[in-house]
C-alpha cells in the first residue's frame, strides 16, 4: 500500500461552503444525493478529486447538466471531475448497502438501527466528496425511511422540519450551522428511548440534552446524563468553553468499533460508556463513562471548533482533548477536599492514567510501530489512533501546563481560540500560541526545544546523579537525557538526528527521616507537592546546585510523573521504602513502592535471585496501617505493578518467568501480610443499609477490599474461597460482584470458580454489556489456555462481529493473559482470529494484529512461533491496507 507522508500536504483547491444531503435510508441500499457547491481557490483549471468507498454511481451533474461517462474519471476509491467554471454545484446521485457494512464506517446496521461513523475516512463511503478534514462546509441534510422501522431520524445540529411522506415514510430536515470537516458529520435512524435535560448555559442560552438507548436501557443513563451536566459545566468553569448549539444529543450503539465519537452535537458512543446502574455497572464503569463523555463533550471546542488540517496533526486535537477529560476527572475525583487530601485523590487518577501508559504507550515507542506523536508518515490513517497520539499526546500537553503554570496555560490556550476558532490548523499553530503566553512570562525564552516532542519518537531516558558535599553544604544534581532511535527511526538513512528535549523534571529532596528539604533561595513549584522544584533539563546534560542542604539527601524524582520518561538513578532500596512512606508527593511516594517491587520481580526474574521480600513486606505493612491515607490511593499503593509492565522490562522479554514470578510474589505477600489483609478485608465491608454510589471514596473500600480478598486467596488463607463465594453471592452491586469473581478467576479452587461463572451466566445471560464481562474475566484467568478461549468462542452468546464482543475474548487473551498466550499455540490462535476478523472488520483486525508488536525482543523460544504466526499473517492472499501495514512494520 502506498505511504502518505506529512510533508506532501497540499491544501485543497476549492472552498465548499455549502453541502445539501438527502439519504433515503435503507438497511439494504440507501440512496444519496449530495450537493455540493464549489468554489475554486485561485488561478488554473484544476481537476476537483473526490474520495469514495464501496458506493455505486447513479449520476453526476455540474450546475444541473448530467456528465456522460467521458467526462469524468471513475477509479476505485476516486472520482475526478472536471470543472470549468469557478464557482459550480456537483450533485451526484450514489448507493451503498449499510447492512453488508461489517466495517462499522461509513453507514451500517447496528440491532435494528442505523448509525454512521466517520472519522477518520468514512465519510467517502457515504458519497463521493472531499474526504479531508480541512474542508469545511455547512450542512444541511434531508432525511427519509419508513417510518415504522425508523421512528427517529437524527443528523448534526437543529432540527428545521419533519414531516409525513404519506408511503409510510416520514422526513426529518437538519441543519448544522456550524461549518465542520466530514469527519464529523453523523446520522442515526431506528427506534430509541430518550431521556432528556434543559439546562441553561452560563451565558444564559437554554439547551436541550439528550442521551438515546435501546428501549429498556433508559434506566441506565441517569449517570451519562450526569456526566454530560458534570463536563458542560467545568468547560464552562475552568476554560470559559460554552456548547455553541441548542441541542446535544448522545446515542448508545452496541456495535461500535471504539469508545465513541464527537460528531457535531450528535455523539454516538458505544453502549458500554454510556449505560450504568449498580446492578450491571461496576465503579470502574461509572468512572470510565465519565472520562468518555467528558472526552467527547470538549471535543466540541477542541476538535471540532478548532479541527485538525490533516490527519498527521490528529494529536492537534487527542492529546489535548485527553488532557482536558483526565484534569476534569481528576477534578470530579478530588471534588469537596482540600489540601493533602484533595492531592491524593488527584494522584489516584494520575497514578491510573500512567500505568496505561507504561502498559500500552511505552511498549508501543519502544516497538515497530513506534511513531511520533505527529507522525511522518502512515498506510493507514485508521493504524494511528494510537497511545501515542492519545496518551503520550496528553503528556506533552500536560508538560506544556507544567511549563506555563496553570494560568499561563489558560492564556495560551486562549490565545488559541482567538487565533484559529473555526479553522483546521496544525500542531504548531498551537504550540506557537502557547509560546506567546510562554514568552511573555519568561522573557528572552521560547518553546524552540520543546517542539522536538512532536517529532520524536521513542521513550526518552533521563538518567540522574546527584553528589553531596557536607563541608559546603550544597547538593548537585546533573540530568542527562537520551532517546535512541525508534520504530521507523531506525530504518532511516542516515539514521535519525535526535536533538536534545525540553524536560520538566520535578523532584523534591527529603532529609533521611523523610523531611521536607528547601535548599536556601529555592522557589518550590506552583503545582507541586510540598518543597517541589522543578528542573527544566533542555540539553544533553546539565547540573543543579542547590545550597543549605545540611544533610545528604534522598530525592524524590518525577514528581506527579512532569513528563513521559524513564529514569536512571542507581541508589538503595532504603531509599524507596524511606520515599514510599514519606514523600510528600503523593504520586511519587506510590512510584516509590512500585519501584521497590518492580526491582524485586525483575531480579528474581533476570538474575534468578531470590531476592527476599522483607523490605517491601515491611513497607507495606506499614502504609496498609497508614490510617491518613485513603483507600482508594492505598488500593494503588499495595498493588504490584502489572504483569505486562513488567514483561516490557525484561530483556530479552520473559512473559512467563514474569508471571510465575508476579504469582508467587502475590502469593508471599498474600500470606506475610495476611494479619493485614484480615482485617482491611472486614474494615471496608460496604454498610448493606447504605444504597449503592459510585462516589470515590465507597468505590475506594470496594478496591481495597477486592484487593485484600485477592491476597487471602492467593496466600491461601483457609476460609478464603469461602470468603470469596460469600462476597460474590452476597453482592448488592456489580462491583462487589465483579471484584469476588475476579478474584475466584485469577486464584479460586477450581469449583467455586466454574460455580461462580456458571452463577453468573444464568443471572445475567440476556444483558450484552454484562456478558461481555462474563467473558472478559473468564478470557484473561490464568486458568484459561488456548483449549478454553476456544471453548468460550463455541460459546451460542459468542460473535466475532460484535467488537464488544471479540474484545471481551480474543483481545483479552492475546493481551491480558500472558501466561497462556505466550506459547506456539497462542499465537498460532491469534493469527487465527486476526486473518479472520480481517475478513469482516480491518480496523479491529489491525489492533488485534499489534498484541505482539515486540516480538523480536521475546526470549529466543518464543521468537519462533511468533514470527511464524506473522508470516502466516502476511502470506495470506487477501490482507486489508489496515492488517497489512501492521505486520509488514513488524517483520521489517
Ligand atoms: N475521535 C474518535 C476516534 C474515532 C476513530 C475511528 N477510527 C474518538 C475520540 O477520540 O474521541
Ligand atoms: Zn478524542
Amino acid at each position: 500500500p502506498p505511504t502518505i507522508s506529512r510533508h506532501d500536504y497540499q491544501p485543497f483547491p476549492y472552498a465548499l461552503p455549502e453541502v445539501a444531503l438527502q439519504l433515503e435510508l435503507d438497511a439494504a441500499r440507501t440512496r444519496v444525493t449530495t450537493r455540493m457547491s464549489f468554489e475554486r481557490a485561485a488561478g488554473e483549471l484544476v481537476p476537483l478529486v473526490l474520495n469514495g468507498q464501496d458506493l455505486s454511481l447513479e449520476s453526476v451533474a455540474i450546475d444541473g447538466v448530467p456528465l456522460g461517462p467521458d467526462a469524468y474519471e471513475l477509479h476505485d476509491e476516486m472520482l475526478v471531475l472536471h470543472p470549468q467554471a469557478r464557482r459550480f454545484t456537483v450533485e451526484i446521485v450514489s448507493t451503498c448497502c449499510p447492512e453488508a457494512n461489517s466495517t462499522l464506517m461509513g453507514l451500517y446496521v447496528s440491532g435494528r438501527h442505523l448509525f454512521t461513523q466517520c472519522e477518520a475516512e468514512g465519510f467517502r463511503r457515504i458519497t463521493w466528496f472531499p474526504d479531508r478534514p480541512d474542508v469545511m462546509a455547512r450542512y444541511r441534510v434531508t432525511l427519509q425511511a419508513d417510518t415504522a422501522h425508523y421512528p427517529l431520524l437524527l443528523s448534526n445540529g437543529n432540527l428545521l422540519s419533519q414531516r409525513d411522506l404519506g408511503d409510510g415514510r416520514h422526513e426529518a430536515v437538519w441543519e448544522d450551522p456550524h461549518p465542520k470537516p466530514s469527519y464529523l458529520f453523523a446520522v442515526v435512524a431506528g427506534d430509541f428511548a430518550c431521556r432528556e435535560e434543559r439546562i441553561t448555559t452560563r451565558s444564559g442560552r437554554e439547551v436541550l440534552l439528550q442521551v438515546y438507548s435501546d428501549h429498556g436501557a433508559e434506566n441506565r443513563t441517569e449517570w451519562a446524563m450526569d456526566c454530560l451536566i458534570r463536563a458542560i459545566r467545568w468547560d464552562e468553569a475552568r476554560y470559559d468553553l460554552e456548547l455553541d448549539l441548542d441541542r446535544f444529543m448522545i446515542v448508545a450503539a452496541r456495535d461500535f468499533n471504539m469508545g465513541a465519537m464527537e460528531n457535531k452535537g450528535l455523539n454516538v458512543f458505544n453502549s458500554a460508556y454510556v449505560l450504568a446502574d449498580p446492578a450491571t455497572a461496576t465503579d470502574a464503569t461509572y468512572r470510565a463513562i465519565e472520562a468518555v463523555i467528558g472526552h467527547e463533550y470538549f471535543h466540541n471546542w477542541t476538535g471540532n471548533r478548532v479541527t485538525c488540517r490533516d490527519w498527521f496533526q490528529l494529536s492537534l486535537k487527542e492529546g489535548l482533548t485527553v488532557f482536558r477529560d483526565q484534569e476534569f476527572s481528576a477534578d470530579m475525583l478530588a471534588h469537596g477536599l482540600q489540601g493533602a487530601a484533595a492531592a491524593s485523590a488527584r494522584a489516584v487518577k494520575r497514578i491510573d492514567d500512567v500505568s496505561a501508559l507504561r502498559i500500552a504507550q511505552f511498549p508501543e515507542d519502544a516497538g515497530p510501530m513506534a511513531h511520533p506523536i505527529r507522525p511522518e508518515s502512515y498506510q493507514e490513517i485508521a493504524n494511528f489512533y494510537t497511545a501515542t497520539i492519545y496518551e503520550k499526546g496528553a503528556e506533552v500537553i500536560r508538560m506544556q501546563q507544567t511549563l506555563l503554570g496553570r494560568e499561563g496555560f489558560r492564556e495560551g490556550l486562549d490565545e488559541y481560540f482567538r487565533r484559529h476558532d473555526g479553522q483546521a490548523v496544525t500542531c504548531d499553530d498551537f504550540i506557537a500560541a502557547m509560546e506567546s503566553a510562554y514568552i511573555r512570562r519568561n522573557p528572552g525564552r521560547d518553546l524552540q526545544v520543546f517542539r522536538h516532542w512532536y517529532s520524536q519518537a521513542g521513550t526518552p531516558r533521563v538518567t540522574v546523579r546527584m553528589q553531596h558535599d557536607p563541608q559546603a553544604q550544597t547538593c548537585t544534581i546533573s540530568l542527562s537525557q537520551s532517546n535512541p532511535p525508534a520504530g521507523i527511526e531506525l530504518l532511516q538513512n542516515p539514521p535519525a538526528t535526535k536533538p536534545p528535549l525540553h524536560i520538566p523534571v520535578a523532584i523534591g529532596l527529603l532529609s533521611p527521616t523523610g523531611a521536607v528539604v528547601l535548599p536556601q533561595g529555592a522557589q518550590p513549584h506552583p503545582l507541586g507537592a510540598p518543597g517541589t522544584l522543578l528542573l527544566e533539563l533542555t540539553e544533553a546534560e546539565q547540573s543543579w546546585t542547590f545550597h543549605g542542604v545540611a544533610e545528604r539527601p534522598v530525592l524524590s524524582l518525577l514528581r506527579d510523573f512532569s513528563a513521559p520518561v524513564i529514569i536512571d538513578y542507581a541508589r538503595p532500596d532504603t531509599e524507596l521504602a524511606l520515599l514510599a512512606r514519606h514523600d510528600s508527593d503523593p504520586f511519587a511516594r506510590w512510584e516509590a513502592g512500585q519501584e521497590l517491587a518492580r526491582g524485586l520481580v525483575l531480579g528474581r526474574v533476570q538474575a534468578q535471585l531470590n531476592t527476599a521480600a522483607d523490605l517491601l513486606c515491611d513497607t507495606w505493612a506499614a502504609l496498609a496501617q497508614d490510617t491518613a491515607l485513603s483507600p482508594a490511593y492505598l488500593a494503588r499503593v499495595l498493588t504490584l505493578p502489572a504483569q505486562r509492565e513488567l514483561i516490557e522490562l525484561t530483556t530479552p522479554m520473559e512473559p512467563q518467568a514474569v508471571v510465575q514470578v508476579h504469582r508467587a510474589l502475590t502469593q508471599e505477600l498474600g500470606g506475610r501480610l495476611q494479619d493485614h489483609w484480615v482485617r482491611l478485608y472486614g474494615a471496608m465491608a460496604d454498610d448493606p443499609a447504605t444504597p449503592y454510589s459510585p462516589d470515590p471514596d465507597s468505590a475506594g473500600r470496594r478496591a481495597l477490599r477486592a484487593l485484600a480478598l485477592t491476597y487471602l486467596l492467593a496466600g491461601g488463607h483457609p476460609q478464603a474461597a469461602q470468603w470469596a463465594m460469600q462476597h460474590y453471592e452476597a453482592a448488592t452491586n456489580m462491583s462487589e460482584r465483579m471484584g469476588a469473581l475476579n478474584a475466584l478467576a485469577t486464584w479460586g479452587p477450581e469449583e467455586v470458580r466454574t460455580a461462580a461463572y456458571q452463577h453468573f451466566y444464568d443471572m445475567w445471560q440476556d444483558d450484552p454489556l454484562v456478558i461481555d464481562r462474563w467473558f472478559s474475566v473468564q478470557a484473561a484467568s490464568p486458568f484459561t489456555g488456548v483449549g478454553e478461549v476456544q471453548a468460550l468462542m463455541l460459546h451460542p452468546a459468542f460473535s466475532l462481529r460484535n467488537p464488544n464482543r471479540a474484545r471481551s475474548v480474543i483481545f483479552q487473551f492475546c493481551m491480558n493473559n500472558p501466561g497462556n498466550a505466550h506459547s506456539a499455540a497462542g499465537y498460532a490462535f491469534w493469527a487465527d482470529q486476526v486473518l479472520a476478523l480481517d475478513a469482516l472488520n480491518p480496523e479491529i483486525a489491525a489492533r488485534l494484529a499489534r498484541a505482539f508488536d515486540n516480538w523480536a525482543r521475546y526470549t529466543p523460544a518464543l521468537r519462533e512461533p511468533a514470527r511464524e504466526a506473522l508470516q502466516r499473517i502476511v502470506q495470506h492472499p487477501t490482507l486489508s491496507r489496515n492488517v497489512a501495514e501492521i505486520v509488514n512494520k513488524s517483520l521489517s
